[in-house]
């Protein structure tokens, strides 16, 4: 198949789905083609079955911003039309999808519908709960819902809030995050512990794009408590809107020589492979793919009862899930984990093993089979 993949460069979950997803594609054999402002953070690799088109902007004084979704239109019908693309897979509603719809509708007069390339867009997370919730945006997320071919969502949890809130006209399916455990295991280093310093104590990390979902002020809190009851470091990977803030709680609680901000940083593995625990407080999250990727590391994950955590994470099992908030609750689970060397053993066999059922080759066959069933209705 020749696959059009259009996704979001930055830092984020929706972005590395998409590329590891056209990475394993292009592996597979399929031609794949990203589309993007820049190249997405995780595709740094050679494949003579990728390519990638830089959507320029076009900045002329009269506009006071760039039209960035005309611009993907007008990339995506270049390319569809040259290059035969079969399905173009819009990650994130919007502008994506919008911008492939319109594509389309560039290329009505030069292809027929059943030439043209079936659209599949997949919801990840705010495009639905924050986006999609704004009144403003509403409409046009439901356009970009109902427009589209195929739709598929990455947690059951996704899947209902798009129907509770937007009602759509088409079925959504569910083809959760993945994680390829023949990259993410744990291996870990000495010299990364020396290279940044540490000792033997347990280490603890986050990793996001530090927007206000994330709750990285939490993330501080439990941390804090958890410094009065034992010897222990903070690894923050990842940067966004919310660093100044937690910079500033850091320092407020004296805490700074105990916390690193490492900043975004593309290959976790390492790090992931010296951590002892993952803490996700989010009061919303799709799915998570940061804490599966840790779990695949062996790493167990303390995060809260919110959107698809519950539908990977068993409490007790693969770590614990608490309320949105519960910042008490967390800190004593965390601390559990911590200091119960037995219980983190078990914790961080079965997140091993519970990783595998979210192995990379088999989601990727299920978006494979369902561009199929698309190619086919018609
Ligand atoms: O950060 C992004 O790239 C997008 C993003 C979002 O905010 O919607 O992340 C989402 O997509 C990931 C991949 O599917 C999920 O694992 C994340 O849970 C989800 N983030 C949220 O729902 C907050």
């Amino acid at each position: 198949m020749k696959i059009g993949i259009i996704c979001h460069p930055t830092y984020g979950g929706s972005g590395a789905v998409a590329t590891e997803l056209g990475k394993a594609l292009a592996a597979k054999g399929h031609t794949v083609h990203f589309f993007s402002q820049s190249v997405p953070f995780r595709l740094a690799t050679f494949s003579k079955n990728i390519f990638f088109h830089e959507v320029e902007l076009k900045h002329y004084p009269l506009f006071e911003c760039s039209f960035y979704s005309l611009a993907l239109a007008s990339k995506i019908a270049e390319v569809a039309y040259y290059d035969k693309l079969d399905v173009v897979h819009a990650h994130y509603a919007i502008p994506h999808a919008l911008s492939a719809m319109l594509a389309r509708q560039i290329l009505e007069d030069k292809c027929s519908r059943s030439e043209c390339y079936k659209l599949v867009t997949t919801l990840h997370g705010t495009d639905i709960t924050v986006v999609g919730a704004d009144r403003g945006m509403e409409d046009v997320v439901r356009l970009a819902i109902n427009k589209s071919d195929g739709v598929t969502s990455v947690s059951s949890y996704l899947k209902d809030e798009t129907v509770r809130m937007f009602s759509p006209k088409k079925e959504i399916t569910v083809i959760s995050n993945f994680v390829d455990t023949s990259l993410f295991f744990r291996s870990p280093k000495q010299e990364i512990r020396e290279q940044l310093g540490l000792r033997d104590e347990k280490i603890v990390i986050h990793i996001s794009n530090f927007r206000p979902v994330k709750c990285i002020g939490d993330i501080i809190r439990i941390f804090y408590a958890l410094t009065g009851r034992l010897d222990t470091t903070l690894l923050l990977v990842g940067d966004g809107p919310e660093r100044s803030e937690a910079e500033i709680l850091v320092r407020e609680f004296g805490i700074a020589d105990r916390v690193r901000f490492l900043g975004k940083l593309d290959d976790i593995v390492p790090l992931l492979s010296i951590a002892d625990l993952m803490l996700m407080p989010s009061n919303a999250e799709s799915f998570g793919l940061a804490a599966l990727e840790a779990m695949a590391c062996g790493v167990p994950v303390v995060a809260t009862m919110a959107g698809g955590f519950p539908e990977f994470i068993v409490p007790g099992r693969h770590g614990y899930l608490l309320a949105p908030g519960d910042i008490e609750g967390m800190t004593e689970k965390a601390f559990l984990l911590l200091s119960d060397h037995p219980h983190w053993l078990e914790c961080s066999a079965a997140c091993v093993q519970q990783a595998k059922q979210y192995e990379t080759a088999s989601l990727v066959e299920q978006y494979e089979a369902y561009y199929k069933k698309l190619l086919d209705q018609e």
